[in-house]
């Protein structure tokens, strides 16, 4: 059984440059992403990809009176994965509901029930936007008893002021910062 899992968080178009919610660079951390990827799968770790997975009328979204535009609706091009994952990766699929808001890959999902019974109990995270998505993840993977570990070369934020901050707090939180 892995005791290991990375976890790659919202590595979709919509959030690289171009996209609907453009997380500034992230499109630079793809390859980062990818040689995680293999290099954890080689080893045998459990590959999880969490993705934004909203309907078309989340309640998120500006016309619904949330603060982002719209992004990563279901099967749309702006919610595909950009890395390559391996075929046996776990997809994760969050915010999927209209009146609900989800960033963590724990909210509303399986996801801690999954990483249990596959044994693991160190969990490496990378992706997007560190302030949001990656930072509620990595506290809930905390909460759930997980050991965290942030590969701080292949996450990306939106606003570096806002990074800095959410780094600080997963921190201080317990996750290892690498
Ligand atoms: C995200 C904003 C809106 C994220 C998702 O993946 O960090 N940010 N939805
Ligand atoms: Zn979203």
């Amino acid at each position: 059984m892995p005791e290991e899992a990375l976890m790659v968080v919202d590595m979709q178009r919509d959030f690289m440059p171009g996209g609907a919610l453009p997380v500034p660079g992230g499109d630079r951390i793809i390859p980062k992403c990818n040689e995680y990827i293999l290099e954890f799968h080689r080893k045998g770790a459990l590959i999880v990809a969490t993705r934004d997975w909203h309907p078309p009328n989340h309640i998120s979204f500006r016309e619904r009176g949330g603060p982002w535009p719209r992004h990563c609706v279901q099967n749309t091009p702006g919610a595909e994965f950009v890395v390559e994952l391996p075929e046996d990766a776990v997809i994760i699929s969050k915010a999927t509901e209209p009146d609900k808001e989800a960033y963590s890959g724990f909210e509303g999902t399986n996801l801690a029930e999954i990483l249990k019974r596959n044994g693991v109990k160190r969990v490496y995270i990378c992706g997007v936007a560190t302030e949001y998505c990656v930072r509620a993840t990595a506290l809930d993977a905390v909460k759930h008893g997980f050991e965290v570990y942030l590969l701080s070369d292949a996450v990306k934020g939106i606003k570096p002021g806002d990074e800095g901050r959410a780094l600080e707090e997963m921190e201080k939180a317990g996750v290892k910062i690498l």
